[in-house]
């Protein structure tokens, strides 16, 4: 068909019309609108909906587990927070917000088993909470004293990756690897205490335009690799609004890579629970892999260095925080369960002694010995890694007994 024999009006139920591209643009400029192919559970509102599709994945969720949820997100915002006011204090070199997806990350934390593996990028503080890592053990990356300190095969939870989209690929090869060693489609038959495993990818809406991201995809599912492709779309990469990074939904990309790709609402914690716990299923069973498209909002700037007032509108922001992830939870567990105050001011009182607890390990943390950047480089010792630490620690040392420039302390030049 040719491009002046189609419909000239765009109806979105005729295959044949097309948008032009104004109306691509503004659908993807209508950043709070997620369009009907949104999987909600839980509305703005607080009001408890049903998705066929899902709802089976999220029947368990009682008032008992929504108060989990509930306590979860909060700690981690209330951590995100700390770590924002130690990064203004000077006691860490940046820190990364994780301000308005906390129910998107909580969600998929929660529908991983012990397991698992999980690639993050470097926003992940809510993930990283649900594999068991302490929010102190985030705050030496942002410190600048190590590149994270806890063990990424124990907890399942790989470290964080700066390089925008990088961990597709090593989740990928991962995911491939649980594949050719038949940890995936066995079902009940499964060897005792060896489960079937899935692997969780997750990057944003900015890294989708990554080559690394395309190739994982494509390898991914070449080999029918057991990843969950789980993209944050939080509607900016730093300053560059969606609209430059595509022209289709990017949940509508997987199909053209060959497999399910789904939006959920990225604000709504049942819903991205549900849905993960769905593609992650599909996924230890053989039938990997799934792109979840998390359909949410970043409250706070890109990271402490940034300035969002630069590039966007405060409305945008105000629309969103009628959309907020912990707002809704807390009115669904009020009006549908009846929880008291107590239990809020309980949480929040938790959440004040672990602000506390970070705020006093941050400041108590060790300066690094200046050769640890040499170790755990590589598994064996590597003989130039070797003569490079020495090398550097001659150096390091031949500084001991230099007089500080311009001090006026020194060996011949005091006065
Ligand atoms: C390969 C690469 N290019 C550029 C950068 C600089 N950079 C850091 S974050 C970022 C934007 C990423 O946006 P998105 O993928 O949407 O994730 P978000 O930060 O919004 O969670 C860029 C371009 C980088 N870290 N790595
Ligand atoms: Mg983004």
């Amino acid at each position: 068909m040719s491009v002046s024999d189609r419909p000239q009006a765009w109806n979105p139920a005729d295959p044949r019309s097309r948008p032009n591209r104004e109306q691509v643009l503004a659908g993807l400029r209508g950043t709070d609108a997620g369009g009907p192919e949104l999987v909600q559970l839980l509305t703005p509102e607080g009001e408890r909906v049903s998705d066929p599709r899902f709802d089976a994945y999220a029947d368990d969720v009682d008032v008992e587990a929504l108060t989990s949820l509930y306590r979860d997100m909060v700690l981690v915002r209330r951590a995100d927070r700390e770590g924002n006011a130690l990064q203004r204090q000077g006691q860490l070199g940046i820190w990364v917000p994780l301000l308005g997806q906390e129910a998107a990350q909580i969600g998929a934390g929660r529908a991983l088993l012990p397991t698992d593996m999980v690639f993050p990028s470097y926003r992940e503080h809510g993930v990283a909470w649900c594999r068991g890592i302490d929010p102190t053990d985030l705050l030496g990356i942002f410190r600048g004293t190590d590149h994270g300190s806890w063990d990424p095969l124990e907890k399942r939870f790989h470290l964080y990756t700066i390089v925008i989209g990088n961990q597709c690929l090593n989740a990928t090869g991962y995911a491939m690897g649980q594949r050719f060693e038949g940890r995936v489609g066995n079902g009940d038959g499964a060897p005792e205490g060896s489960p079937d495993e899935a692997t969780m990818c997750f990057f944003g809406d900015g890294a989708t335009s990554q080559g690394d991201v395309h190739e994982g995809f494509v390898w991914a599912a070449a080999y029918d690799a057991p990843v969950v492709f789980y993209c944050q779309n939080n509607q900016w990469a730093i300053s560059v609004p969606l609209s430059r990074q595509t022209r289709v939904p990017l949940h509508e990309r997987a199909r053209g890579y060959g497999f399910p790709g789904v939006r959920v609402d990225g604000n709504d914690v049942i819903a991205c629970l549900a849905v993960s716990r769905w593609a992650l299923e599909e996924c230890r069973s053989g039938n990997g892999p799934v792109l979840i498209e998390a359909f949410t909002y970043r409250m706070d700037a890109h990271t402490t260095s940034d300035d969002p007032s630069r590039y966007r509108l405060a409305d945008e922001l105000e629309l969103w925080k009628l959309k907020d992830p912990i707002e809704r939870v807390r009115v669904n567990l009020v009006r549908e369960h009846g929880v008291g105050q107590e239990f809020f001011d309980g949480v929040a009182a938790e959440a004040d002694e672990l602000a506390a607890r970070l705020r006093e390990f941050c400041l108590a943390m060790p300066e690094p010995a200046p050769d640890r950047m040499f170790s755990e480089v590589y598994a064996e010792p590597s003989p130039l890694v070797e003569a490079q630490r020495e090398e550097f620690l001659a150096y390091h040392a031949s500084f001991a007994d230099e007089p500080l420039a311009g001090s006026g302390v020194g060996a011949e030049g005091e006065v």
